[in-house]
């Protein structure tokens, strides 16, 4: 283990290379979809990535457009108004990974092989990789007054987040478990319409500064309320792949990061 570790989580609550421990995080998500590690990181962490983070929305990408909940270009065998082509707005924006600092806490906890492999196990893949591209590993999300992320699936079959400030109000984290299956392809169209019409089966996870949390996204549709008050939200985002060698596309790279 890097011994500078410590410093940035509490190994000693979150026994990282605890076999048994692992498996009870791993069985906590299969049965979840969620698993919300509480105080996973220190104190010491959170304050350096909130004191580095502060201030910069104005280096932040703010995609001004909008998107349908798969995060794909509208398909034209459907309707405009069809669910698939339904668009959400999202307002928030964020730093890319050629943004955050080399000597960032973000580096040396997303880098360090005992969290690596802690993530890998709980997630039940053999290794975790980074993305092979300059903007997707670990990426910083700004909320400022108003802003939001509309509903979604992630591409990703599971997201790492952290928040280091909350707003002042809103901003809530809402998810339908296990709404569609991706594999199958089986999208629930008539599930998807209902839950963003009626909120029906919607839950709220809560989460607070210091959390590790480790979400399954690609089949559970999620959103963050608009922040409310002067206090942006800022939430840190460590993403992986599961083989090496992957990064995004530059069409995914231009809808996401405003550049390639
Ligand atoms: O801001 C959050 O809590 C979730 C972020 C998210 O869902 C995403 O980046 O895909
Ligand atoms: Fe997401």
């Amino acid at each position: 283990m890097t011994t500078g570790i410590r410093q940035f989580v509490d190994i000693d609550t979150h026994r990282l290379t605890d076999p048994d421990y692992r498996d009870r995080c791993a069985k906590r998500l299969d049965a979840e979809g969620a698993l919300v590690l509480r105080s996973f990181f220190t104190d010491v962490f959170v304050d350096s990535v909130r004191k580095e983070s502060t201030g910069r929305e104005p280096e932040a990408f703010f995609a001004s457009s909008t998107h349908n909940i798969w995060l794909t270009p509208p398909d034209p065998n459907y309707a405009e108004d069809h669910t698939f082509n339904r668009q959400m707005v999202s307002t928030k924006g964020l730093l890319a990974d050629d943004q955050v600092s080399s000597t960032s806490a973000l580096r040396a906890v997303y880098d360090d092989p005992s969290v690596r492999e802690f993530i890998a196990s709980v997630v039940g893949v053999a290794e975790v990789y980074p993305y092979a591209d300059d903007l997707s590993s670990v990426n910083v999300h700004f909320h400022r007054d108003g802003e939001e992320l509309g509903w979604h699936f992630d591409n990703s079959s599971f997201a790492i987040t952290t928040l280091i400030t909350p707003p002042k109000d809103g901003g809530v984290f809402e998810y339908v478990p296990e709404l569609r299956d991706a594999a199958l392809d089986e999208q629930n169209f008539d599930g998807v319409r209902d839950a963003v019409d009626n909120a029906t089966n919607v839950h709220q996870l809560d989460f607070e500064p210091g959390d590790l949390v480790i979400f399954r996204g690609r089949n559970s549709m999620h959103r963050v309320t608009p922040s409310q008050g002067d206090r942006t939200r800022i939430l840190v985002v460590f993403a992986f792949n599961t083989e090496p060698g992957i990064g995004l596309s530059e069409s995914a790279k231009q809808t996401f990061y405003g550049r390639t």
